[in-house]
């Protein structure tokens, strides 16, 4: 693939997800909104703020481009010290219960296993993966291990890690993919249902399958859920994405409609149309509006470097 195109999909997906994150953020709980309602809240913004899902996805950007890779202690680290910072920007309940184990000397791989029974299953860890999505798209191996241990630090339940992993496994397969060439949605299902393992998430994706014919909002909500649950927010990203696969605006507006976790559901589902269109999909109307928007980009292009270096030695 051409690299200023595969550079553009790192900007898109880190970009997107903070987007989508800005634009939902104001609907979070919300049964549905229409998106005529979500363009004139931001149209009326100076500032495009992001809240928990953005500032946790920069976590993982900061800690992978510090370490040029996974360090699982010390992206804990970098997310107790960035809670610490910014404790405003609307955290789930979880994690900063667990940021202060951690910051207490409680070991990262305990901490999060002491909050709920089994560990976390929310949406937390699926939110941020965007980094670990574009960095390891074409390592299956590292990128599966990557989003299981990564959110091991903060959503330790099987349901939530597997959340985060198909989550990236959507981001790496629409980095892998040329925009250009007929986009094939059940084909990208089928390609997903290859690394699923809990029966939760099988059952998501063949709702999804079904839904591709039949996409009455309701049922659509029933279905795949709308939810603060990781099995009840990444399908609906990724299938908002799949009916929506060539525009940003519409995919993201979509996912936002659906009501429920739109902050959440925006961001996920930003993070993969933005992987699959690029950055210049991103409407500038709101690019330009998002709060730390160059930080952001910074973080996108180092670990563009980081890929482009592991490149060049083999
Ligand atoms: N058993 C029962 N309920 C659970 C379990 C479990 N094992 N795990 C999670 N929940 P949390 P997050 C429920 O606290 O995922 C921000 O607003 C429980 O109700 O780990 O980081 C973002 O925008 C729990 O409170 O937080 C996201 O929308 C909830 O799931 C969201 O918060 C969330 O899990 C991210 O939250
Ligand atoms: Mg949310």
């Amino acid at each position: 693939m051409d690299r200023g195109i595969l550079r553009s999909k790192f900007i898109g997906s880190l970009i997107g997800t903070a987007i989508g994150d800005t634009l939902g953020a104001f609907s979070e709980g919300w049964v549905g909104v229409h998106p005529t309602q979500v363009e004139f809240v931001a149209d009326n913004q100076s500032i495009l703020c992001y809240t928990d899902d953005t500032h946790m996805m920069i976590g993982v950007a900061e800690s992978l481009v510090m370490k040029q890779g996974f360090d699982a202690e010390h992206m804990a680290n970098v997310f107790v010290q960035n809670y610490q910072e910014e404790p405003y920007r609307g955290y789930g309940p979880g994690p900063p219960r667990i940021f202060k184990l951690i910051g207490l000397g409680e070991p990262w791989d305990k901490a999060a296993e002491t909050i709920y029974p089994g560990g976390s299953y929310g949406n937390g860890s699926a939110m941020r993966i965007a980094p670990v999505g574009v960095l390891y798209w074409d390592q299956p191996d590292e990128l599966f291990r990557v989003a299981h241990e990564s959110s091991r630090i903060t959503h330790s339940h099987e349901l939530g890690k597997e959340g985060a992993a198909l989550e990236a496994h959507a981001i790496a397969l629409a980095t892998s993919m040329d925009a250009s060439e007929p986009f094939d949605a059940k084909q990208f299902l089928d390609k997903l249902g290859t690394t699923v393992q809990h029966k939760v998430y099988q059952q998501r994706l063949a709702d999804m399958r079904a839904l591709l014919y039949q996409r009455d909002m309701a049922n659509i909500v029933s279905s795949l859920g709308h939810g603060i649950e990781a099995f009840n927010s990444v399908p609906a990203a990724i299938y908002s994405f799949l009916i929506h696969p060539h525009s940003f605006e519409e995919s993201v507006l979509y996912a936002i409609s659906l009501g429920g976790d739109t902050d959440t559901i925006g961001a996920m589902n930003g993070a993969i149309s933005g992987a699959y269109l690029g950055i210049s999909s991103i409407p500038q109307k709101w690019e330009l509006k998002l709060e730390n928007r160059e930080y952001i980009e910074n973080l996108a292009n180092k670990l563009w470097t980081i890929y482009s270096n592991r490149h060049k030695s083999h």
